[in-house]
């Protein structure tokens, strides 16, 4: 047994050992030396095979069971002691069935096995935002993929002290059975438990399961936020940097937003993007302003579609200390996925299996992912490490649509951009599988990461807004629009700052707009269109707004509303009924 100073931590990780039975505990201290021996256990079994160490030092790549690529929704679960409190949307498990289900699945699951205890802080350690998680976990792969994502070790420990206060979270491989997979969420008891899967999403318990899904539940009970957003910063010629978070559903190109390179305009000016995070936000009021951290320490990037053109910052964070999942092994022994560039001749699948370029599948998993720490990214913020976080000037919101949302627009206070944001949606691609141009709701890109009810965290987000004297200004942005020959009519990528650049004059008072039945619209010829191939009046066409299908997309909306059986927030119910007056 580990002779920890913490007693409740020992008596948990007691407990633990008692149901799952391994053969040897190993507390991780967060020492090079010790992280280097697992790599090195985790080669000799194959779980991790080295790259090649001149083009891609530190790097390493994993393949997943086959049946086991993505986060699980169907097998995600909110238990709280009533199903009420978990809400219409998610999955919900009266605590003792779950407890009760869990301990026969994680009975004797870590026989032969070795079980890690990794602590770890969620934010720097230390700093006023940072909340404390300890995972115990019988895989490698996830204590080599906390060991980037989070700040873990000894110093997590110390700051831990003698405190109960660490959500904890076991993580077991067991089976690998669809069948038996379960990703459990205890919020009242600061738990999440996970078993039968090895990929990143359903088991490096810190990002979605904690920094979310628990998070959110702690921060409504704290008065703060835990919100799926990117972080960024845009620093004028003058050095100056304002700071905007924004929530993307899947598929919307987030990791590309946040780590954005400017167009040449404004480059030569002497403007500057910095990425502060590509996923997560917990934001804190502080002096009336709402502040801003990522939690996480490296990003958790889906390979595909990453090359030297769509972001070549997150392609350079990948070029050293990186775990590569699910993608192409080379002839040299480097990676490659789809859209990285030229296919290579031959090479070993996601599967494990032979590989040619002719053969017609698909060589890297659409889901392969990188994990990176965030230092390698040539773009990181100063205030990556800054404790107190950054100040928020703009909140944005996002999805994939059509044609319903324009370009940008501008929420006319705080009260309509929380309905907003509760009325985000984003359409289906022909990427994934299913009916193409479906709308799938997505409040604030939280659908599958709320871990309480959804009405309730509407009515969190107003009641921040109360406690504001200088809230942000909340926007909703589409970058994917399509003229009339189902083209997209905005070029995206870097050029979205351009539309940043709109959000941040209105945060500053700078720029006008003129009012719409949906929000502030820009005035066309305020979007800077400076070396791009494009008219006022293709802004004017990407600014459009179509009542009728307005009056769609609020039908459908109303249809979410009623899942919650009243429970919508009245000033939410009284924002939509106010957008039909005045699309009608
Ligand atoms: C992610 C997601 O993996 O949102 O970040 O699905
Ligand atoms: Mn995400």
């Amino acid at each position: 047994m580990l002779n920890l100073k913490n007693e409740a931590l020992s008596k948990w990780i007691e407990e633990v050992a008692a149901l799952t039975c391994p053969d040897k505990i190993v507390l991780i201290d967060g020492s090079e030396e010790q992280v280097e021996a697992l790599r090195a256990e985790a080669c000799s079994t194959g779980e991790l095979e080295k790259l090649d160490q001149d083009k891609l030092p530190g790097c390493y790549l994993h393949r997943t069971a086959v049946n086991d690529v993505a986060r699980v929704e169907h097998r995600t679960f909110i238990c709280t002691p009533t199903k009420e409190e978990a809400g219409p949307i998610n999955n919900w498990m009266e605590p003792s069935e779950a407890y009760k289900m869990l301990n026969g699945l994680f009975a004797g699951s870590m026989k032969g096995r070795t079980m890690y205890v990794i602590p770890y802080s969620m934010s720097v350690v230390g700093s006023p935002f940072a909340k404390i998680g300890i995972e115990l976990t019988d895989s490698i792969y996830v204590v080599l993929n906390m060991h980037i994502m989070t700040r873990v070790g000894q110093k997590v420990l110390d700051v831990l002290g003698e405190s109960a206060d660490f959500i904890k979270g076991l993580h077991a491989r067991k089976d690998i059975d669809e069948e038996n997979r379960y990703i459990m969420h205890f919020p009242q008891d600061n738990t999440i438990m996970s078993v039968n899967s090895g990929y990143g999403g359903n088991v490096l318990l810190g990002k979605k399961c904690f920094a979310l899904r628990i998070a959110s539940y702690l921060g409504r009970n704290e008065g703060w936020m835990a919100e799926h957003m990117l972080i960024l910063g845009i620093e004028n010629p003058e050095g100056e940097v304002k700071y905007i978070a924004a929530a993307f559903p899947s598929a919307c190109g987030k990791t590309n937003l946040a780590m954005l390179i400017p167009p040449e305009i404004y480059r030569n000016k002497g403007y500057k993007v910095w990425c502060v995070g590509d996923d997560i936000a917990w934001i804190r009021i502080r002096d009336g302003k709402l502040w801003a951290v990522n939690p996480e320490n490296g990003f958790f990037g889906v390979a595909p579609g990453t090359n030297a053109k769509s972001n070549p910052n997150a392609l350079a964070a990948t070029m050293k200390n990186t775990i590569f999942t699910n993608v192409v092994k080379t002839e040299d022994n480097t990676v490659w996925w789809e859209g990285l560039g030229p296919a290579p001749e031959t090479g070993i699948d996601w599967k494990g299996n032979p590989w040619n370029k002719d053969m017609g599948i698909k060589g890297a998993h659409p889901n392969s992912r990188f994990t990176a720490p965030a230092e390698n990214c040539p773009c990181i913020s100063k205030e990556f490490n800054n404790p107190d976080g950054v100040p928020l000037s703009a909140i944005v919101f996002g999805g994939r649509r059509a044609k319903t949302a324009p370009l940008v627009y501008e929420a006319f206070d705080w009260q309509h951009g929380v309905f907003v944001g509760s009325a985000m949606a984003s359409e289906t691609t022909a990427a994934a599988s299913g009916a193409v141009g479906v709308v799938r709701r997505d409040p604030m890109a939280m659908l599958p990461f709320c871990g309480y009810n959804m009405a309730n965290y509407f009515q969190h987000w107003l009641d921040i807004g109360k406690k504001l004297e200088n809230p942000p200004k909340i926007f909703n942005v589409n970058w994917f629009r399509t003229d009339k020959d189902g083209h997209f009519a905005w070029p995206g990528f870097g050029d979205n700052m351009r539309v940043l650049m709109w959000i941040l004059d209105r945060a500053e008072g700078k720029a006008d707009a003129v009012e719409s039945a949906i929000g502030y619209l820009p005035k066309a010829e305020d979007i800077n269109l400076d070396g791009l191939d494009m008219t006022v009046e293709d802004v004017k066409n990407l600014l459009d707004v179509d009542n009728a299908l307005w009056a769609e997309d609020a039908a459908s909306l109303e249809e979410f509303y009623a899942k919650f059986e009243g429970k919508i927030p009245a000033e939410l119910t009284e924002e939509l009924e106010n957008l039909k007056k005045r699309i009608s």
